[in-house]
């Protein structure tokens, strides 16, 4: 075990170098030894007072206060060797007014060392417990070097060496931007809200508010990259990044709402940005409020005026809501985490998260567990947990290069692990390296490649039987044709121009000798070409005509002409003589048509900024619509047919929420209307759905914001192909007779083909209505989403209301896709009811 634990400690040291290689430059090494470390502080002087000009880093009054900020901080850094010794240079910030009355100034200053790398920790500890100097030490101090008029009264100074994320090198945007918080207005990032923010950026908001005041610093939005280490924003108590000082730090897309105060009259709000994605960004409304007077007696009053217990001071966790109980916290004798915790000094590097943070187990130097079995990750555990065959290390090292040792009446794991003999060929993994699924026997059944067992039938039957495909590898198909998938499909399935092996292998390499090969690969007649007529199914044979009549496929622009390009409407491309294919386009684009965001099902704040949510007035949300105007919504008729018991036929019943994300989270963005009146389809036939489709007008308009925004509407002949990618999105049940969910979910799906889903529904899909889902099942509407959107993003990436979410065969089942009203079809009723 030794020589493992000597090859363990080589490895580490090795990373540790080429690591030291690759960190961001405050850290990297000098002359073989010495780091360069950057702190950041901030000091109160007590005899200058602060002027207009402090703001300016360019007027002489900042250039001499600087000059002699430095200077004396020079003189307090020379007091301790160590400091003295690798002192290398300090500069000065910014300034602001003291909170001790009018003869105070406040000065941020950053201040570098080179600290050879076993020294950085006690370098730190010393730049953490500066204290202001007795005013009679400058007399002895200075020796000749500051003029007594020179001298400050420094009343405090706290500082601390900066989040390195702040200094990483590829930070080539550096910007400050002074804000005064005297009347309200809004910051964001740059760009906002139509690009996303830029990367590799490290802007700094200095929000100054009048003396006597605190500042309010209130999102409205915020999407960031969902990494912190990436992508963040973070706020401050005071000009300068001082991480004591740390009011929040956030990324993502936060669902609560935030609300930060200063305890002075200054914050300073940081957002930093690296080379990869980049999404839309913040935006936030600040302003100033009085400082209130004490209200809480025998308790903890936060900035923003909250009572809390005075144990909730620095206890590593934010009672206050705005983290003011968790800043200027300091842990004598104990270890402070970066969330300002202060746990024991033992609980550093013992392996184990104490702070919550993690902030006690990074920049650990690795000693030795005298007695017990020292993990990869510095943890020390008991020399009986080696190749036990649990991960009591947390980074699995306790189960690696083990000796085997045997496991009575159990199956033996390569990894070492002991698991039931009934695990074996199972089918499952439950030595978790598969170990049990290996030369596994399967008597009169077909073995997979994974060792499990399934019927000598299902090979070659085109289905997935074992899991990993094996059924349907080595097949040979006498007499049919053999698809890549290896189903075997009649031999007249070969480039009819259907789809039956399900990869569509059977309609590749097709060539059409004499005659018009259509998209789908089906063959058709050349007259068949620009005849108005569909003879592909997939109207390959009737576009790119030069001269064309107006047909069911083509596009009727305002002028009586007609064009044969597919989808011609609000795709940048002038197509009608009359520019009428690119005319009403302001729809269909959300605060995410510049950023594709992937993962999570949750939808971000204005993602979908057309969706609504229809509640029902004493039954809450019960359908979903989309808004086409700010006075017009389409949703499902089925939604508002009365039942015994409740008169959803009753406009006045029924509350819009517009904006809205997650239910009963009404804010700035959010908008309520009632209902002025709803005009449900005459030829709604609630037996078969048909005709599934109902318009609602607002009793009063709307303004249309980012976040609220109509979707647009697809001409009679605008066609959504199959295997198109679709958005569904709602507050519908999350699982058939579940509940309904607080947040906006979104789902992927595709555009499936009317003739196979009618076969899939029973023969249940009339002409009027489209598919949508995932035939493997999994994801689809569900009861709730009704009424609500089906959206399909055009070449432009604008949205288009393919459909309205009506029913299905149950939820999410295999082979039975969700039905959605085809909107097309309803183009000139709409524009009739509405004008839209
Ligand atoms: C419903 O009950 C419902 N899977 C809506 C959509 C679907 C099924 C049911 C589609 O409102």
């Amino acid at each position: 075990m030794k020589v493992w634990i000597g090859v363990t400690l080589l490895i580490a040291v090795a990373i540790l170098l080429v690591m030291s290689q690759l960190l961001p430059w405050p850290f990297h090494l000098h002359n073989n030894d010495t780091v360069q470390r950057i702190y950041i502080g901030s000091m109160g002087i007590s005899n200058q007072r602060f002027l207009p000009e402090h703001e300016d880093p360019s007027s002489s009054e900042f250039t001499q206060l600087a000059a002699q900020v430095s200077q004396q901080l020079k003189l307090i850094y020379f007091k301790n060797s160590m400091l003295a010794k690798y002192f290398n240079r300090n500069s000065v910030q910014a300034f602001s007014e003291g909170d001790s009355g009018d003869n105070s100034i406040v000065v941020y200053y950053e201040s570098e060392f080179d600290v050879p790398v076993p020294e950085r920790t006690t370098v730190d500890e010393a730049i953490e417990s500066l204290e202001p100097p007795a005013e009679s030490e400058w007399s002895q101090q200075g020796q000749g070097l500051l003029k007594p008029s020179d001298t400050l009264n420094i009343s405090s100074i706290i500082s601390q060496v900066i989040d390195p994320r702040l200094t990483r090198s590829k930070l080539t945007k550096r910007k400050f931007f002074n804000i005064h918080v005297r009347n309200r207005g809004i910051v964001h990032s740059p760009g906002f809200p139509d690009y996303p923010y830029p990367p590799n950026a490290n802007f700094q908001w200095r929000l100054r508010a009048e003396p006597g005041h605190r500042v309010k610093l209130d999102f409205h939005t915020l999407i960031l990259e969902d990494d912190c280490q990436r992508d963040f924003i973070k706020a401050y108590d005071s000009l300068a990044p001082i991480e004591k000082r740390a009011l929040t730090e956030q990324c993502g897309n936060p669902q609560k709402s935030l609300s930060f105060f200063s305890s002075g009259n200054v914050m300073l709000l940081t957002l930093v940005t690296n080379e990869k994605e980049n999404f839309p960004g913040f935006e936030a409304s600040y302003s100033q409020i009085p400082l209130a007077k004490q209200t809480c007696p025998g308790m903890f009053q936060c900035s923003n005026n909250k009572c809390v217990s005075k144990t909730s001071q620095c206890d590593g966790w934010d009672d206050c809501g705005d983290n003011s109980d968790e800043i200027n916290c300091t842990c004598p004798g104990k270890f402070q985490c970066n969330n300002n915790k202060c746990v024991s000094k033992s609980f550093q590097c013992d392996g184990w998260d104490h702070c919550g943070d993690n902030s006690d187990e990074i920049s650990c130097i690795f000693s030795a567990c005298t007695g017990m079995f020292q993990c990869n990750n510095s943890r020390c555990v008991s020399n009986t947990s080696q190749c036990d065959g649990w991960d009591d290390c947390g980074d699995n090292s306790d189960e690696i290069n083990c000796i085997f040792s045997a496991c009575t009446g159990m199956f033996q794991c390569n990894n070492s692990r002991c698991v039931s003999k009934t695990s074996r060929c199972d089918g499952w993994d439950d030595c978790g390296d598969n170990s049990d699924e290996i030369n596994c026997n399967c008597t009169g059944m077909f073995q997979c490649n994974n060792s499990r067992c399934v019927s000598k039938t299902s090979q070659c039957d085109g289905w997935d039987d074992c899991g990993d495909n094996s059924d349907e590898i080595n097949c040979t198909c006498t007499g049919m044709f053999q698809c890549n998938n290896n189903k075997c499909v009649s031999n007249t399935s070969h480039c009819n121009g259907w789809d039956d092996c399900g990869d569509n292998s059977d309609e590749i390499n097709c060539t059409c000798p004499g005659m018009f090969q259509c998209n789908n690969n089906r063959c058709v007649s050349n007259t068949s070409q620009c005849d108005s007529w569909d003879d592909c199914g997939d109207n390959s044979d009737e576009i790119n005509c030069t001269s064309v009549v107006c047909s069911a496929f083509t596009f009727h622009c305002s002028n009586g002409l007609c064009i044969s390009k597919l989808n011609p409407e609000c795709d940048g491309e002038q197509d009608c003589e009359d520019g009428s294919d690119e005319a009403n386009c302001d729809c269909g684009t959300s605060l995410y048509s510049s950023t594709r965001i992937v993962g999570g099902r949750g939808a971000n704040v204005g993602e979908w900024p057309w969706q609504v949510s229809l509640h029902f007035k004493g039954l809450g949300h019960m359908c979903g619509a989309s808004v086409l105007s700010d006075r017009w919504l389409l949703t499902a008729a089925h939604c508002v047919q009365d039942t015994t018991v409740y008169k959803l036929s009753q406009a006045h019943k029924w509350e819009a929420f517009l904006g809205l994300q997650v239910q009963n989270q009404t804010n700035e963005w959010t908008v309520k209307r009632g209902v002025k009146q709803i005009i449900t389809h005459r030829y709604y036939n609630r037996y078969n759905e048909d005709s599934d489709i109902a318009l609602m007008e607002l009793d009063t308009r709307v303004s249309l914001t980012q976040h609220i925004r109509p979707i647009c509407l697809p001409s009679t002949t605008y066609f959504f192909p199959s295997g198109q990618e679709a958005w569904i999105t709602g507050w519908g049940t999350t699982l058939q007779g579940g509940t309904a969910t607080a947040i906006l979910q979104k789902a992927e799906v595709k555009i499936i083909n009317s003739w196979l889903c009618n076969i899939l529904l029973n023969y249940r899909v009339t002409g009027n209505m489209l598919c949508a889902g995932v035939l493997s099942g999994g994801v689809d509407t569900c009861k709730g989403d009704s009424g609500g959107p089906l959206s399909v993003a055009n070449s432009r990436g604008r949205f288009f209301l393919a459909g309205v979410t009506s029913w299905g065969k149950g939820c999410a089942r295999i082979y039975a896709p969700g039905v959605y009203t085809r909107v097309t079809k309803y183009r000139s009723w709409i524009k009739q009811k509405t004008g839209v």
